[in-house]
């Protein structure tokens, strides 16, 4: 049996060499991340180690070039054959046979395949790829791997709550941003028992001002309309004994590129939590522009809407992975008050790698 140990870049880069240098039949007996190089502990480089076999009569290496340089291992001969490896690695080994047909992913993880395709993960895919075939390989246990993609979707996603007592909601028009100032209004009115306020500056059309007045009276709570930067500093006075006060913002076309100077004209952000609200049924890499449109107003949070009508939530992951900016709430559906949930980032992360793999 001949052995070899590889280190890449990648786990698909080792695969690629591994094919290459012993065939078809190889078989992977354990895999791992380490580190390279560096001086200190600074600088150092994150590498892929790779361990594999193959029986007897390896094949000749192909004259691709290797993506690096394969290191001949000596393993002890209690190594040699399936499950005894010890070369000084502590990873659980389980040797299994490599499909190496493309680079694509083992049959038995034909369903994750799908994830590396969505425009979301675009910049992770390799990563996400690499993480999935380690797992399975080290593992041999598919559950293994949707928990691998849980805990690195987590990584990545933080929550928040809203800390001023001014909480502005903004974003592209019909993402949903009036029904969840309802929503929001009511939550703190009716379960936390806070008194509330509502202002709104869309005075765009009569009918926004109507929808969010019937919302103030349903839940009784006072409403002001302010139509530029005074009215609107005059109603945070007015409304100033208040627990919080929720601001509703006109929606806007954001590829209108004045969108957010107009915010900046009729709003005063300091004191205040903004949360740009995104509605999940975009597309990605319109919600990568939006967002981009918002870098000069310090946002707090995100609130993703609609995560009812979508078949998968990879743009929360994407976006916050990208922005490191935080989520506040999702919403689930029109119903006020009822439709909106707090979750916690390892309960988005399982809501993300579940809905995406159903
Ligand atoms: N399915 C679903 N529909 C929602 C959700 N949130 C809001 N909507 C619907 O989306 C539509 C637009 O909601 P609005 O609250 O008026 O949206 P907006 O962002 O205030 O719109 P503009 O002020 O015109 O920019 C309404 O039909 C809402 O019922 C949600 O979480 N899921
Ligand atoms: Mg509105």
């Amino acid at each position: 049996m001949m052995v070899k140990r590889i280190i890449a870049n990648s786990v698909s880069e080792a695969m690629e060499l591994v094919k290459q240098d012993l065939g078809e039949e190889a078989i992977i007996l354990n895999t791992r991340q380490i580190k390279v190089g560096g001086v200190f502990g600074l600088f150092t480089q994150k590498k892929v180690e790779l361990v594999a076999s193959v029986e007897e009569h390896p094949v000749a290496p192909s004259k691709k070039q290797p993506f690096a340089n394969p290191e001949p291992v000596s393993v002890p001969p209690t190594a040699r054959l399936h499950g005894g490896v010890n070369s000084g690695m502590t990873e659980q080994v389980i040797p299994t046979v490599v499909s190496f047909a493309s680079r694509r992913l083992p049959e038995a993880l034909g369903r994750y395949e799908v994830l590396l395709a969505e425009p979301a993960l675009q910049r992770c895919a390799e990563e996400l790829h690499d993480l999935m075939l380690s797992t399975y390989y080290k593992t041999n246990d598919v559950t293994q791997v949707e928990q691998g993609l849980v805990e690195a979707v987590e990584k990545e996603i933080q929550v928040t709550t809203a800390t001023s007592r001014f909480v502005m909601l903004t974003g592209p028009t019909g993402v949903g941003k009036t029904t969840t100032i309802a929503k929001l209004a009511a939550y703190y009115r009716l379960t936390k028992q806070q008194t509330v306020g509502l202002i709104t500056t869309d005075t765009y059309r009569i009918s926004a001002i109507e929808q969010l007045r019937t919302y103030a009276d349903i839940i009784d709570i006072p409403l002001r309309v302010a139509y530029d930067l005074e009215e609107f500093e005059q109603a945070k006075t007015e409304l100033a004994d208040c627990d919080i006060i929720l601001i509703d913002t006109a929606g806007r076309n954001f590829l209108d590129a004045g969108y957010v100077e107009q915010l900046k004209a009729r709003h005063d952000f300091s004191d205040t939590d903004v949360f740009l609200v995104l509605s999940l049924t975009s597309k990605y890499r319109d919600l990568e522009q939006i967002r981009q449109r918002f870098d000069q107003v310090p946002l707090s949070g995100f609130i993703f809407t609609k995560a009812d009508e979508t078949t998968e939530l990879w743009s929360i992951y994407g976006l916050t992975m990208e922005t490191r900016i935080p989520v506040f709430c999702l919403t689930t559906g029109q119903e006020v008050p009822e439709d909106i949930i707090w979750p916690t980032s390892p309960e988005i992360s399982r809501m993300i790698v579940e809905r995406g793999l159903r």
